[in-house]
């Protein structure tokens, strides 16, 4: 009896311990895949050790040794990593470290990313013009339809001779870009091509990924469906008489916080500018590419823009764009500028993409040169993508003894190489964001992790360095929670998500939840908003709050790379019918008897049925048909029969 009340004892007082939730523990809220990395970040704790246990915290499965400290300068946290990579159990845990407390759940399984994914995707979806959002699509947020669009009038500065000022044209659908409620060229230039180039490398995962739109089912892959809603707006903002194209539809200013069918001020286009030109151009030879395989008559359509654009770009290589003064009755325009005086990027951009496109050997001549400096691709910089593209077609390229594809790959291998080395060796966080200078942390910086992480996975599509793609995902990571404020950034995903984010409908719809799937544009130095900033320590220099659009607004270039890297993820890491044929355990302890894999062959999971004669440790290898070991695995195991639930490794 005495026994009994002293282990009830320790089982209370364990509970008074270490019942609390601690926000230190910071990990990705979304879920880890069972053969990825798997890392949390604990800030100012002492401790040296660390356990995953159930969610009840009763059981323990693994404990491991934290790292040494390290200070992270751009949060100024010390901080210590705990590494759970090699436990690969399926299900729902907790980390807990002792003195500290434990972390909100999280999963881990062999589709960690799928629901994410389509939740980023489904953004686009909310943020439709032009449309309503059933309640069958869009759940409690369905809403009326804004924005029709049929009566846009042609500004002053955007008249020419067929299209004098006060032109109507109609220019209907597309995606509202951000918080706001207009729509502009050359952001849409990075985000669709992005989403375009998500299908184009991992067409497999696509192919088969249902979004619940109203589309879903119809002849197209869903996310197909998507992007031609704002391909069908972007058609419309081109001058078929000369092939330019219109930097933007746009409200004279920015509207109020109301829903869209409450913003009715008239709608504009403004100025054609060259970086619209071309971005449009390299968009819609993309969209070629992709949609001749099942619509070859707007497929044709997309070429013919692209093409008539880039001739009007060449023609035009330096028009730049600043919003209109009022003029002739015709009030000024203040939306958004997205002004970008630097347009060789654009035109190597469309150039490279018309040439992949059209095996045309003149346009290749303003693409890619060997000399160029590449960096992380952003709205004003999309030489990279162009590089990516051709990198991805360079078994086709080289036949015509054009591209070079030695230093196109090399571009890309060269700074994956940088942001690894970074992320394994230094990085107090083990991720990507944050090397070196402040830059990463500009408006939007959420976008710049994603858009790093693309690079990373352009450079794994190249040589299947595995460390290329942990430190991808490192920054999903990031981007989930494994970060110095502990929020998960998109809306309506993991267990401390932002939720107050800069977006009219988020704002106005009186729904205390935000439209799930936005990625909100994250930590930033940027002033301007009179949000209160951290100028010490950028990466918590960051506001929960509706008003701080340099902070939390959402966006669709900053959604779009997020959606290539965890539909990347989820195409590389789900287990793709590997055939488990033979376990071997590797365990001193000699606990394993009749081990036994069920089924055998397994297609996606395999579950192991043993006899163990005491609880221990099990070191596995897993075997594949061919005879090679697809996996390893450390397991706990109790006395008795036992029944473990495992995915298999398709690398
Ligand atoms: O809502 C606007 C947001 O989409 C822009 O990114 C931001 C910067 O251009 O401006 C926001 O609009 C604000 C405007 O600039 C000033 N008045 C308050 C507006 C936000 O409610
Ligand atoms: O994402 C843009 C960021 O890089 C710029 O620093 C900022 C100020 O020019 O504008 C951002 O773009 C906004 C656009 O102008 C209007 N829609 C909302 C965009 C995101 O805040």
């Amino acid at each position: 009896m005495t026994r009994i009340i002293q282990i009830m004892l320790a089982l209370v007082s364990y509970g008074t311990i270490m019942a609390q939730l601690s926000t230190s523990i910071r990990l990705n809220q979304a879920g880890f895949f069972a053969n990825g990395s798997k890392i949390a970040v604990i800030s100012g704790s002492t401790a040296t050790t660390f356990s995953v246990r159930s969610t009840d915290r009763q059981t323990s499965y693994y404990t491991g040794n934290l790292s040494t400290a390290a200070t992270w300068a751009q949060s100024g946290e010390s901080v210590k990593t705990a590494d759970f990579s090699s436990f690969i159990q399926m299900g729902t845990f907790v980390i807990d470290v002792p003195g500290l407390g434990y972390s909100y759940p999280f999963t881990i399984g062999n589709d960690a990313f799928v629901e994410l994914n389509r939740k980023l995707i489904r953004g686009y979806y909310y943020n439709r013009t032009s449309t309503a959002i059933d309640a069958t699509h869009g759940g409690k947020w369905a809403r009326n339809a804004g924005h029709p669009d049929d009566k846009v009038v042609v500004l002053p500065a955007a008249a020419s001779t067929l299209r004098p000022a006060g032109t109507v044209l109609s220019c209907p659908k597309g995606w509202y870009d951000a918080g706001d409620y207009n729509s502009y060229i050359v952001n849409s230039g990075i985000s669709t091509y992005t989403l375009l180039a998500s299908y184009e490398h991992f067409s497999s995962y696509y192919d088969t990924l249902n979004l619940n739109i109203p589309e879903s089912g119809g002849a197209l892959p869903d996310i197909l469906d998507e992007i031609k809603w704002n391909l069908d707006w972007m058609l419309t903002m081109q001058d078929p008489n000369d092939g330019g194209v219109y930097t933007k539809k746009t409200n004279a200013s920015f509207d109020g916080f109301v829903m869209p069918d409450k913003a009715v001020t008239t709608r504009y286009v403004v100025q054609k500018s060259t970086a619209a030109a071309f971005d449009f151009a390299a968009v819609m030879a993309v969209a070629y590419r992709i949609y001749k395989k099942f619509d070859a008559v707007y497929a044709n359509k997309c070429l013919d823009a692209a093409k008539s654009a880039y001739v009007w770009g060449a023609a035009n290589p330096s028009v730049t764009f600043t919003n209109p003064a009022a003029q002739s009755g015709y009030p000024a325009v203040s939306t958004g500028g997205y002004g970008d005086n630097t347009l060789t990027d654009e035109y190597e951009w469309a150039a490279n993409e018309l040439y992949i496109a059209t095996q045309n050997e003149s346009y290749y001549a303003k693409g890619y040169k060997s000399t160029t400096t590449y960096s992380v691709p952003s709205w004003a910089t999309v030489n990279t993508l162009g590089l990516f593209s051709l990198a991805y077609h360079r078994k086709n390229l080289t036949a015509l003894g054009f591209a070079d594809t030695t230093t196109v790959k090399n571009k890309i291998i060269a700074m994956a190489n940088t942001y690894t080395t970074y992320q394994k060796s230094s990085s107090p966080y083990k991720i990507v964001m944050g090397q070196g200078a402040n830059k990463d942390f500009v408006w939007g910086s959420n976008s710049f992790a994603a858009n790093q992480a693309m690079i990373l996975i352009n450079a794994y599509l190249i040589n299947k360095n595995i460390d290329f793609l942990n430190a991808a995902v490192s920054n999903v990571d990031y981007l989930l929670g494994r970060n110095a404020t502990g929020y998960s950034y998109v809306t309506g995903v993991g267990a401390k998500p932002v939720m107050n984010i800069h977006h009219r409908p988020s704002g106005a719809d009186g729904i205390v939840d935000p439209v799930p799937g936005l990625l909100s544009g994250g930590p930033s130095g940027s002033t301007g908003d009179k949000c209160s900033n951290n100028a010490t320590y950028l990466a918590i220099s960051f506001v929960d709050s509706t008003s701080c659009y340099t902070k939390n607004e959402i966006a669709i270039n900053w959604n779009a790379p997020a959606v290539y890297i965890t539909g990347a993820t989820e195409q590389f890491r789900t287990y793709n019918g590997q055939i488990l044929t033979n376990v071997q355990d590797n365990s001193s302890s000699e606990a394993m008897s009749l081990l036994q894999v069920y089924p055998v062959p397994a297609a996606t999971t395999v579950k192991l049925m043993f006899h163990a004669q005491e609880t221990a440790l099990a070191d596995l290898d897993l075997y594949g048909a061919l005879g090679e070991r697809v996996s390893q695995l450390k397991v706990n195991v109790q006395g008795g029969q036992n029944e473990v639930e495992l995915p298999v490794y398709s690398l």
